[in-house]
């Protein structure tokens, strides 16, 4: 299995519900070391620019408008099947449907306020990791 990068970032619900050890914790006990690690606010156009996949979609407003409403924490992960694992740790993005004891389930609420991001292929954790930790 390869060692691999990917990004996550503890959402601004999470930050506000004093659970970033907690969630911290799970990557650590599971086998992903934090490699790089900042925390901002993020302002409308890091917020755009980094889920501009999504830009069109019925929940781009909100997402955007929720990702901006507070502190996050932005890091990145490293371990083996570092992409894989993270997204498996994180559990669905719905909190109501992520399997028990994943992050989702038990940090987050709606799924809009779903506690955590994670990177979703290899292709998006470059771009990811580089969108905010790149040059
Ligand atoms: P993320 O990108 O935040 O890790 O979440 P994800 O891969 O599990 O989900 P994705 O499809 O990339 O969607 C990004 C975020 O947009 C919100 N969303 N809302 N109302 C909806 O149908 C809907 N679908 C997605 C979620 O907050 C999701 O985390
Ligand atoms: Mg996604």
């Amino acid at each position: 299995m390869a060692i691999e990068r990917t990004l996550s970032i503890i959402k601004p619900d999470a930050v506000a519900k004093n659970v970033i050890g907690k969630i911290i914790s799970r990557f650590e006990t599971n086998g992903l070391k934090i490699v790089e690690a900042k925390m901002l606010t993020l302002s409308r156009e890091l917020a755009e620019g980094f889920y501009a996949e999504h830009k069109g979609r019925p929940f781009f407003e909100d997402l955007v408008k929720f990702m901006t409403s507070g502190p996050v924490v932005v890091q990145v992960l490293e371990g083996e099947n570092a992409i894989a694992k993270n997204r498996e740790l994180m559990g669905a993005t719905n909190p109501q449907e992520a399997a028990e004891g994943t992050i989702r389930a038990d940090f987050a609420d709606t799924i809009d306020a779903n506690a955590v991001h994670g990177s979703d292929s290899p292709t998006s954790a470059e771009r990811e990791v580089n969108y905010f930790f790149g040059g």
